[in-house]
Parts: C-alpha cells; structure tokens; sequence
C-alpha cells in the first residue's frame, strides 16, 4: 500500500532497499529471510547496477571471478559457471540476474524508478522514501545500496553539448547493440581503467582513435583467461568455508597468486627476478609480502614503467603513457595485455593533454591549444563522483530536517561505514569509509548486508529503538581511516577519485577503510555483541509503538 502521504503513523513495509547490484540483492533476500517486508527500486530495467550501466566493449572485472561472487548460498556457487577467470560485464550482470531468479527477489523490485527523496519523520521514527514515479513508500528501515561508482561526472569540458556528432558515455552505454563505431573517427577522452579497456576495443574497428589523456595510469597483465577446473570444484566444495575465509584476510579476498618473499629480505638481483616472476604470473600488485611499504612500491613502481614502455614502439608516445606522477597504486591500477599495443597501430594517436589541453568541443570535433581533431564519435570514459556522489544523488534529510549535504559539507562523515549521526536507521552499504573499492567488493556487500540485517534483528528484539552513531564514534572513525591511508604509498598525495579529487570542488578526503577487511568486519561485530556503545539508542516514538508489518 503506498500513497503520497509523508508523515503516516504506520510504516508501509519495514525496509526498503535502493538499487540492485551486489549489495542490493543480497539485501532483500536477507530481508526475506528474516520475515521481514521489504520493497525494491531499481533505476535500470534490470539488476546488475553498475554492472548494468558500464556496458561498453570490453569492460570487465578487475578481480578474479573466483573472489568477485557470493557465497551466501551453496546452490548459487554451485550452479554458476564462470566462464573466465575475470568475468566480463555481460556475465557478471547475467550473474547478478541468474542470483536474484534463483533467490527469488525479482517480485520485490520495481525496475525503471529512480528513488529520489529519502526523508526521516521524527514524530513517528520513520523513513519516507520517495520514488521519480510519484510513490511515496513508508518503512522502519532504508537501505541505500547504491553503490560507490555509479554516480557519473559530469564532463567538465566547455562546449559538450555542441558538438555535432554522436556521443556515448561509458558509464551509460547503450544496451541495445546501436552503437556502430565502424569506418569512424572516434576520440576518447579518459584514461581509466574503463578508458583503458574500451580503446582497444574502438580501435579493432574504427577508422581513427583519438586518445584525450590527461594523466597516464598504471597498466598491468590482466588474469582474464579460462577458469580452472581444479579452481571450480575446489569452490564448490564448502563454499561457507570460503566465505568464512574470505572475511579473515585484509581484502576480503585470497588471491590466487601473490609474493611470498619480502622486499627486504632480497638483493637487487633477486628483487628483479621476483618483479619478473610478477610480472609473468599477473600479480605484480603483490611481488612482494612487504608490497605495501613506500621502497617496495617504488620498485614495483618503476618495474612497471619499463615494462609499459617496451610495449610501445614510438619513444614519445611511450613516455607520455607511463605514468610518473604517483605510485603505483596511488591511482586504480588498470589491467589490459593489449592496451598499449593498441598505440603501435597507425591508426590510434595519443593527446597529450597538460602540453596541449582541450580548450573546448566544437561541433566538428575536439579543439586543443594545438589543433582541431575532427570526430565523428566522442566517447567519454570520464569516471565518477564516485563512493558520496551517488549520496547525493537522493535527497536524504534526517533528524531536524538536515540534508546530509549539508552534514557531508566537508567531506563524508559516518561510523563504520555504514550509518550517519541524524538519519536513524538508514543504512548505507558500500558508501564512504569502509573497505569498499579497495577490497572485495562482493565480499563486502555480503559483510555489510549480514550486518545491516543483524542490526536491524538485534534492534527488533530489544523493543525497535532507533539507532544512529555517535558524533565521537564518527570523529574516531575519520580519524582511524585517515591514519591507515597515511601508511597507504601515494593515498594522500595522489590526485584520485579515492579521495574526491576527480570533482572540481569535491573535498578532498580518502574515502577509503583501509585497516583491512578482517579488522573491519571485527569492528562491526564487536559493537552489536557490546549493545552498540559507539551509537546512540532512542526510544521509539510513541506514534508507531506496537505496529507489525513483518511478513508483508
Ligand atoms: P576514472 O578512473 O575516474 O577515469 C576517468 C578518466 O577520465 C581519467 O583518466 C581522468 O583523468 C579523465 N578525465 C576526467 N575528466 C576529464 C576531463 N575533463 N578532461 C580530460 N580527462 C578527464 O574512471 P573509470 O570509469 O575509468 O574507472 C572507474 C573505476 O571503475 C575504476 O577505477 C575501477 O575501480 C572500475 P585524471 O586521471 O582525472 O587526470
């Protein structure tokens, strides 16, 4: 039952849950399970999130398939065929569509609606949640599981909307096969890991590429290829073990191959033969044990230099795409064995944007200080305002009426990355200050969901009480984020989307957890077996004492 009054007594279901990627379907079948009413929105027309949206050519996954999947229910891991080591988008959002079939949580979503407004009402302890369809759904609990990248930026480049050709967005690529790129003049602004696998992709076909970059990114070997058997029915075999194992290492993950020397224990002849081994294996990211310390990424660092440079025949085309600005790491890494080869065809030209910056798009093409490059097609891979942005999106207003923009003002703000102080009982799975991008992003879906939903059973049994954060606690969880970013090698120097710099105006603060995951799920836990004394506990509003609408 819904209507478009804001401020009823009784709450329409207990909880509604925004968005339908890792978290969010995980998250309604928890809701299920607990017997628990639940509504779903979904802006696509189908599940996957981001795995919806980025449907470009060759978009895939940078971590295994092996790590990047539930393990929630052994049917799922059992019935699942991955068909590469890295899936491809197409097959994680199949994926995503084959779990959420099988979970039986379709039924609960309504596709093609946009949540727009999330509104606390503080005389009944309420969520109001309103749809870009005109609905308004009342709820005990809202889960925002919007994701981290799925935000885009806006191109902050004068002259978009002039120009005369066609225009695609990687994060928005159109689904329905009508983008033919054949026999065209294609430019490409945006080196990213999305920028980094589309190019090659464009260049198989079009007459021109164009690459508009303006600062070159890490490239390393991509693990893509076949799964392996013995892999498979090693998963198989007790997935909740995995699962359990998965949640006890630092990334919420157990990479398949990773460095068990240390860079200090090594002379350099040694050193250059572990890098290699890296190199050959596809985990240089993790050559070393001690990777993480500043002298072993700089080794890794300029390893990969030289390697990304032999890969390039023209000597200026190779030394403007190494990057030589940060470390590695400090950015996304991208992965592509084909990359940068793509820039030995006679075809694909690189931009070199600091010497020759776009001073704006024109009808026919792109104008830098140097020149006007005609196009047919611009496709910007221009990224996100990635992990608040998507916040930001809805209009989410709390105790007082406050917006968290204006809570956020300097930047995210929130405990356990999870919940804010002022908006009780909203949850915000895989947003600001938890492990997030930088870890196993399924496997955290599935951590912060069992919490949520652990919260939410502890807070139904001990008489519905409203909870937010403390200020202190959130004081203390900036604080202990900031502190394991300084350990992190270019966390805090590098100008990344990790840290809001990508945003013109953004404040700049590592968004990031990255005491590890092990620490992290421990933290949460550790609060809901101690009654949750990093948060505060109201009582329930008088207005709603006694309402039931589990089992809806
Ligand atoms: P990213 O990694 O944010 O990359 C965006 C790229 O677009 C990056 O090279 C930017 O350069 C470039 N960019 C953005 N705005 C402009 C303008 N105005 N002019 C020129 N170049 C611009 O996004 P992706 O989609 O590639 O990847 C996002 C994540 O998805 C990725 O990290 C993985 O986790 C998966 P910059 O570096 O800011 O100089």
């Amino acid at each position: 039952m819904t209507d478009n009054h804001s401020s009823k007594a009784q709450p329409d279901c207990d909880v509604v849950v925004v968005g339908s990627g890792f978290a969010g379907i995980y998250a309604l079948w928890q809701a299920r399970q607990r017997g628990l009413s639940v509504r779903g929105f979904e802006r696509g027309s189908d599940v996957g999130g981001t795995w919806y949206w980025n449907a470009y050519p060759g978009a895939r996954c940078d971590v295994e398939s092996y790590n990047y999947a539930y393990f929630f229910n052994n049917d799922v891991v059992r019935e699942w065929n991955w068909s590469d080591a890295c899936a491809g988008q197409h097959e994680i959002q199949r994926y995503l569509r084959f779990v959420a079939e099988r979970c039986e949580v379709l039924k609960d979503i309504t596709f093609n609606t946009k949540v727009i407004a999330a509104r606390y009402d503080e005389e009944t302890g309420l969520w109001s949640v309103q749809t870009s369809a005109g609905e308004t759904i009342v709820c005990r609990y809202a889960v925002l599981a919007i994701g981290a990248l799925s935000d885009p930026k806006a191109p902050d480049i004068k002259g978009v909307s002039d120009f005369a050709g066609e225009a695609y967005f990687t994060s928005s690529w159109p689904k329905d096969g009508s983008v033919d790129l054949r026999g065209k003049r294609v430019g490409v602004i945006g080196t990213g890991s999305s920028g980094v696998q589309v190019i090659p992709e464009i260049a198989k076909v079009a007459a021109e590429v164009y690459v508009f970059q303006r600062t070159a990114n890490y490239v390393t070997p991509t693990a893509a290829g076949p799964m392996d058997p013995k892999l498979v029915a090693a998963l198989r075999e007790d997935p909740q073990a995995i699962r359990r194992a998965f949640r006890e290492t630092f990334g919420g993950h157990t990479p398949l191959r990773m460095g068990d020397q240390r860079y200090y224990d090594l002379d350099a002849a040694e050193r250059e033969r572990v890098l290699q081994d890296a190199w050959d294996g596809k985990y240089i990211g993790l050559a070393f044990r001690d990777a993480y310390l500043p002298e072993a990424n700089a080794a890794i660092s300029d390893f990969l230099r030289q390697k990304m440079r032999e890969q390039v025949n023209d000597a200026w085309t190779a030394d403007h795409l190494v990057p030589w600005d940060h470390p590695y790491g400090g950015k996304r890494p991208c992965q592509s064995d084909v990359y940068l080869k793509t820039f030995n065809q006679a075809h694909v030209r690189l931009i070199s944007l600091p010497e020759t910056p776009i001073e704006e798009i024109v009808p026919e093409g792109i104008r830098t200080t140097a020149e006007t490059i005609a196009l047919d097609v611009i496709v910007y891979a221009t990224g996100f305002d990635a992990i608040s942005g998507p916040v930001f999106a809805i209009d989410i207003s709390g105790v007082g009426g406050r917006s968290i923009k204006d809570e956020w003002v300097d930047g995210p703000l929130n405990y356990l990355g999870t919940m804010v102080h002022g908006f009780p009982n909203l949850f915000l799975p895989s947003s600001a200050m938890s492990p997030s991008v930088l870890s196993n992003m399924a496997t955290l879906a599935e951590q912060q969901v069992d919490f949520i939903f652990d919260t939410i059973e502890w807070l139904d049994q001990h008489g519905r009480p409203l909870l937010h954060p403390l200020p202190v606690s959130q004081e203390q969880w900036r604080e202990e984020t900031l502190r394991y970013a300084q350990r992190r090698p270019g966390a805090l120097t590098t100008k990344s989307w990790y840290s809001g710099a990508n945003i013109p105006g953004k404040p700049r603060v590592f968004m990031v957890y990255t005491g590890g995951f092990k620490r992290y799920n421990e933290t949460c836990y550790r609060e809901l077996e101690n009654g949750f004394p990093g948060y505060e506990l109201l009582a329930p509003p008088r207005a709603r004492r006694g309402e039931q609408v589990s089992g809806g």
